[in-house]
């Protein structure tokens, strides 16, 4: 349990349905609710955009190098329709912006090139339709596999199957065949065996994947626009130098870092748009992204094309979430790159504000680009015959650490429901904890209806949606937090799951099983 600050909880809800679910004119929603959560920092660049940095609450270790310029990962790209990939898997100290640390992580092999070991690993990219191999060399010293986060592909076989153990010294190929219609975006890689997916993840192993083709989506004078891949983790370490593998306290005092670095260095041309590629690739934390004001135009997320772009100052990004943004500049000058002070509810975590880059705004004052109004359609399940409903209850006890979905643990031989294939269905999720839970589906998308009775206008499908807490009335009357979600089960069938992507809760028991069935089979 965590002090409870009423008006920063009271923020954190505001600023979930404003930002992450506002159902109208969500750049003025997100603009107040910005200035609820911590009035007093938000400033408005375009009036002052050489503010000085705001001041870094954690602590930053000597041997921690700030301020380099921001390093890319590498990108490996398809070939022909294939990528072949070998990523190894292993225990090894790298460097995390100048500091020595053992973490765990993975290296890469690719068309006669290896890239070492590194917290920031390649980007795969791919074109829809590929053929994506992916060798796991498991060197960690325990078991692992690997998750493609957001692919629409079979659970199945050596697709996006979790139930994969690739034992220590050990290899498997994985062989992705994405559909034609995937829609272009961010994805990513990260092991899924559970219950070791926390500290896994935590040492370092995760890496972005790109699906190519949002350019198209963009305007003529937009189609050579630079983009960046930023991945946002972050690590601790202990006496030994060492990320923690066991008692990972997510609330604790951390380091965050953008492609590896702490508080790195960017740049971009006063006039100039670019297309960044945010991921929050992290174990267990959230982040609540600013840049002094400056807008956020956001067109994709989870890997999905919006239908339109929306524009807000302040990005809410539960672990595992993905947005496509389009940021661009008129006045020169420093700006911020920020989370913003939030909590995730009573029994959750406090996070201070912590600066993550700075972008120097170059050149002189110059008018940016116009940008598209519209974007994609999606398969918008608003009026879809529902074949059934499910409701799913949200629970934790504190004590023993447990997390539950319907009063229940994992259970790995356990399927908690039978969807047919061709069918939509409608599940209800209610949180009756008092921290957020973010919940993520594989391999199909859902769609948000509503956030606590609220009917939300979706701009897109998603992977990965926070369920809020449990609120408590002045008569001491509680009510769950509820979010209600459509899903349509396409074409693949067989055993996934879906589960909180805090993964200290899906390692200890927040992850059900469901196995899609098609119609007349067994
Ligand atoms: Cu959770």
């Amino acid at each position: 349990m965590h002090a409870l600050n009423k008006s920063v909880v009271a923020g954190a809800i505001a600023l979930l349905m404003g930002v992450a679910w506002g159902a109208d004119g969500p750049g003025d929603a997100a603009a107040v609710q910005s200035g609820a959560v911590h009035a007093g920092h938000r400033m408005d660049a375009e009036v002052a955009p050489a503010a000085p940095p705001p001041r870094i609450p954690n602590s930053v270790s000597g041997d921690i190098l700030t301020g380099l310029p921001l390093a890319e990962p590498p990108v490996i790209r398809s070939r022909q329709g294939v990528l072949k990939v070998e990523l190894t898997a292993m225990a090894t100290p790298v460097r995390i912006s100048g500091k020595l640390v053992n973490a765990r992580v993975y290296a890469a092999s690719a068309y006669g090139q290896s890239y070492p070991p590194a917290f920031a690993p390649p980007t795969l990219v791919v074109d829809p339709g590929d053929n994506l191999q992916v060798t796991l060399n498991n060197q960690l010293g325990e078991p692992t596999n690997l998750h493609t986060h957001g692919f629409f592909v079979s659970p199945m076989g050596n697709q996006d199957n979790i139930f994969v153990d690739l034992p220590s010294g050990s290899k498997f190929l994985y062989s992705y065949d994405l559909p034609k219609g995937i829609s272009p975006g961010s994805y990513w890689y990260h092991p899924h065996l559970h219950p070791l997916v926390e500290e896994q993840v935590f040492g370092g192993l995760s890496g972005f994947i790109y699906v190519r083709g949002q350019e198209s989506f963009l305007p003529q004078d937009l189609q050579d626009i630079k983009q960046r891949f930023l991945q946002l983790k972050d690590f601790q370490y202990d006496g030994g130098n060492t990320i923690p593998a066991t008692n990972i306290d997510s609330n604790a005092a951390t380091h965050r870092t953008v492609n590896g670095l702490v508080q790195p260095t960017l740049a971009l041309r006063a006039g100039e748009t670019q297309l960044w590629h945010l991921g929050n690739l992290g174990a267990d934390i959230w982040y609540t992204l600013e840049l002094s004001g400056l807008s956020f135009t956001v067109i994709g997320e989870d890997g999905n094309i919006l239908g339109r772009p929306w524009t807000t100052t302040q990005l809410l990004m539960p672990p595992a979430k993905r947005f496509d943004v389009l940021v661009q500049a008129r006045t020169p000058g420093s700006y911020s790159l920020l989370t913003a002070p939030m909590d995730t509810g009573p029994a959750g975590d406090t996070y201070p504000l912590a600066l993550l880059a700075t972008l120097n705004v170059t050149g002189k004052v110059a008018e940016p680009t116009a940008l598209p109004k519209r974007l994609k359609g999606f398969d918008d399940l608003s009026d879809a015959a529902i074949a059934k409903q499910r409701v799913f209850v949200l629970s934790e006890n504190q004590n023993t650490n447990r997390f539950f979905i319907n009063h229940r643990t994992f259970g790995a031989n356990r399927v908690d429901a039978t969807p047919e294939t061709g069918t939509v269905e409608e599940w209800v999720f209610q949180n009756n904890t008092d921290e957020l839970h973010p919940i993520h589906f594989h391999v199909n998308d859902i769609q948000v209806v509503s956030v606590n009775g609220v009917p939300q206008q979706a701009r897109s499908l998603v992977d990965t949606v926070p369920i809020p807490y449990a609120t408590t009335d002045a008569a001491g009357h509680r009510t769950p937090g509820e979010v209600v979600i459509r899903t349509r089960f396409s074409r693949f069938v067989g055993p996934y799951v879906f589960h909180c992507h805090i993964l200290a809760h899906e390692d200890n028991g927040m992850m059900s099983i469901i196995n899609v069935t098609s119609p007349g089979s067994e």
